[in-house]
């Protein structure tokens, strides 16, 4: 199996980028401080309790796509006040402002998801999650680029997410063959950088292990965001959060008022 290349969070910030701009995925080690990951998992960890098993109801997509042994939440601002140091990490924004910026005047979050796979969980259909805009498909330029940021180890056997490195530049139609696929197994605290084009899927669970991963897309600030994080997390919570998460969640009435 080939290996997805990886960088420490010391590395110059054109260096990963590079590399991502090459493989269409990254991991970059020691990423987010043990602290903060600590204060995710136990801001979350009441709420992933309360949750059930594949209780993606009302989703666009089915269980089909998402899972069986897949709990998935979002409105994380609402559940974590650490949310906002991840949403506002200087190495996802400058990846965002990198990949995205020259083509919007801002970029926006397009969704916060908690992800995680339980034991039992199968591999995830591989996909390009810029497909969520699948009326603009490929080739396309860059609509979305995405952290997973590990809240446990991902490993081979706990789900560590399933990556076809080079596949963000093939033609829509190609499948990867089995050799082509790496695993992005990467300790607590690190984040799996993708593009918005490269083909990835959750991989399978065969532990009794919970595998947590944190995922924020940034999304070209003229297209809609997944999530309505104003309805997810109440308007309220995004009133109260720093200006720049406001912002990124598209919570702009005073940008509103100065191009009326
Ligand atoms: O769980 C993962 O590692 C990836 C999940 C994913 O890619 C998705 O649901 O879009
Ligand atoms: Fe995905």
């Amino acid at each position: 199996m080939p290996e997805l290349a990886r960088h420490k969070a010391s590395d110059s910030r054109d260096e990963i980028f590079a590399t991502l701009s090459r493989d269409g995925g990254v991991i970059v080690e020691d990423a987010f401080a043990p602290d903060l990951v600590d204060a995710l998992v136990a801001d979350f960890t009441p709420h992933l309790d309360a949750a059930d098993w594949a209780n993606t109801e009302g989703d666009e997509l089915p269980n089909e796509f998402f899972g069986f042994k897949t709990k998935r939440l979002h409105g994380l601002l609402a559940r974590s006040s650490h949310f906002s140091r991840v949403v506002t990490d200087p190495l996802l924004l400058d990846m965002a402002k990198h990949f995205l910026g020259g083509r919007c005047r801002d970029f926006r979050l397009s969704t916060g998801e908690l992800m995680v796979l339980g034991e039992g969980e199968s591999d995830q259909t591989l996909h390009r999650d810029a497909d969520s805009w699948m009326y603009y498909p490929p080739p396309r330029p860059e609509l979305l680029v995405s952290g997973n940021l590990a809240l446990t180890d991902f490993t081979e056997r706990n789900g560590a997410t399933r990556v076809a490195p080079g596949s963000h530049l093939w033609d829509k139609r190609r499948r990867p063959e089995p050799d082509e696929i790496c695993q992005a197994t990467m300790p607590r605290g690190s984040v799996l950088l993708y593009s918005g084009d490269v083909l990835h899927g959750g991989g399978a669970n065969g532990t009794g292990e919970i595998r947590i991963g944190l995922y924020v897309g940034y999304v070209l600030s003229w297209l809609r965001s997944i999530e309505d994080h104003a309805v997810s997390n109440g308007v309220e919570t995004v009133e109260a959060a720093p200006a720049r998460v406001r912002e990124l969640m598209g919570y702009e009435p005073g940008g509103f008022q100065a191009i009326a």
